[in-house]
């Protein structure tokens, strides 16, 4: 599998526009109310993740969380990246 094209990537990313690629990872951080509601979205992007057998870099600081998407399998961003964070931006 190869990694989409920075051209190709800056298209996908105006389908979810709430996100960033920073160093070949397409990120977004989510703030909420405490740490509990920080978790609770954690466990909404596992079983999206498990669903989707792609699964992001989560950082979670207090009430903040930082995902980051990359394709491990293709060394870059893939058509998988874009279609998980969508679905991450129904839940949230
Ligand atoms: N997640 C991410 N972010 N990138 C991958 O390349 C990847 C993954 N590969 N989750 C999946 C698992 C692969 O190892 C399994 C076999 O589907």
């Amino acid at each position: 599998m190869n990694p989409l094209s920075a051209t190709e990537a800056a298209t996908l990313l105006n389908t979810v526009p709430a996100w960033k690629i920073e160093a070949a990872e397409l990120t977004r951080t989510f703030a909420f109310a405490d740490f509990l509601a920080a978790l609770h979205f954690v466990n909404q992007v596992a079983v999206l993740a498990e669903e989707a057998a792609h699964h992001p870099d989560i950082d979670i600081r207090y009430n903040r969380v930082r995902l980051g998407l990359s394709t491990h399998d293709a060394g870059g961003l893939t058509a998988k990246d874009f279609d998980l964070a969508a679905r991450i931006d129904k839940t949230a």
